[in-house]
């Protein structure tokens, strides 16, 4: 067979640039790991470069691009709920974060991270003109289906500091496995919140352990337990994200709900499971705004796979193999 000398550079191109980023790959949360779909999706990226929940630590500046806060419209300075962004439109919450007064205008803040600081970011504020709770979120009872879509009055400006979370594939079982939870929540049971975003790794348990504790939990819910470690009062709505070791990238995977107080020995913290809800997300984000799109949690953006990534290195090879100045 004949080989075209072309086509066996760029496949030793390909395969060196490859190398370079498989020796990048180990636990690096920047790196691509196997598994990955190539898409136009660049979906739970963190930032590691740049800069209470109970238990947990600050984040840096910008670590997360995927997180909301909301506010009442006129009060940035007051975060009262999480959120998740899913698509440039939409903003995924809990059902109890939606005020008991249907006229209360409501926004979202987008790149916050120091409440009482307007220097160390650049923030977005954007109207929120839908807040969709679910038909049958039973919030006299035991807060089944407390999941809430937010419809935004103009488009998110996507980017390195804000971007949405990957979406989860339907029935994922994560039992047994850290995920993170982050917010502007109390400090403590019935304690002051904090002025920067702070995050928690909490274990994610069987639903078993939550049903021993509260009644009528379903497989619907996450049950999370970590000792001294919990959400807290205003985490509530917020991400309950998971690294998808395939692609290293954070998938939305609960959505904070309730639990009896906060870190509470033996009281485990109860979260909205995403997966459960994928075909009613998927539903009135189509009804709402039938152009906008989540990403798949295995979605890798285009960009990042664009070849040759740098025409130096390319025309240096080139130049080693088959002559000229190098
Ligand atoms: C709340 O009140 C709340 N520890 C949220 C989460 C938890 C407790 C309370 C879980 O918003």
């Amino acid at each position: 067979m004949r080989v075209n000398p072309m086509w066996t550079l760029n496949t030793m191109v390909a395969v060196l640039l490859q190398g370079a980023a498989m020796a990048d790959a180990d636990t690096s949360e920047r790196s691509l790991g196997g598994g990955q779909v190539r898409n136009n999706c660049n979906c739970g990226r963190i930032n590691k470069s740049g800069g209470r929940i109970v238990g947990g630590s600050n984040t840096l500046v910008n670590e997360y691009p995927l997180i909301a806060g909301i506010v009442n419209r006129g009060m940035p300075d007051f975060i009262f709920c999480g959120g998740t962004i899913i698509t440039e439109r939409h903003v995924l919450t809990a059902a109890h974060c939606k005020p008991e007064r249907s006229s209360q205008l409501l926004s979202v803040v987008l790149a916050e991270h120091k409440v009482s600081s307007k220097t160390e970011s650049k923030t977005t504020i954007i109207d929120v003109t839908q807040f969709i709770i679910h038909e049958v979120y039973n919030k006299t009872g035991n807060s089944e289906n407390d999941i809430a879509l937010l419809v935004l009055a103009s488009q998110i400006p996507l980017g390195k500091n804000i971007g949405p979370a990957c979406f989860p594939k339907a029935n994922l079982n994560i039992v047994g496995q850290k995920v993170r939870v982050i917010g502007w929540g109390a400090l403590h049971t019935n304690g002051p919140q904090p002025d920067v975003l702070q995050k928690v790794d909490l274990d994610v348990q069987p639903t078993s352990a939550c049903s021993k504790v509260y009644k009528g939990i379903t497989e619907g819910q996450l049950c999370t337990y970590t000792l001294r470690k919990d959400s807290c009062q205003g985490d509530s709505g917020g991400p309950v994200i998971w690294r998808d070791p395939g692609t290293n990238r954070y998938t939305v995977v609960g959505i904070v709900s309730y639990g009896y107080g906060c870190a509470e020995p033996g009281a485990p913290g109860v979260n909205t499971k995403v997966s459960a809800y994928r075909d009613w997300i998927l539903q009135k984000i189509q009804q709402t705004v039938p152009g906008a799109a989540i990403c798949p949690t295995n979605a890798i953006p285009t960009e990042e796979w664009k070849f040759p990534p740098d025409p130096i290195a390319y025309y240096y090879l080139h130049c080693v193999l088959y002559g000229g100045i190098c």
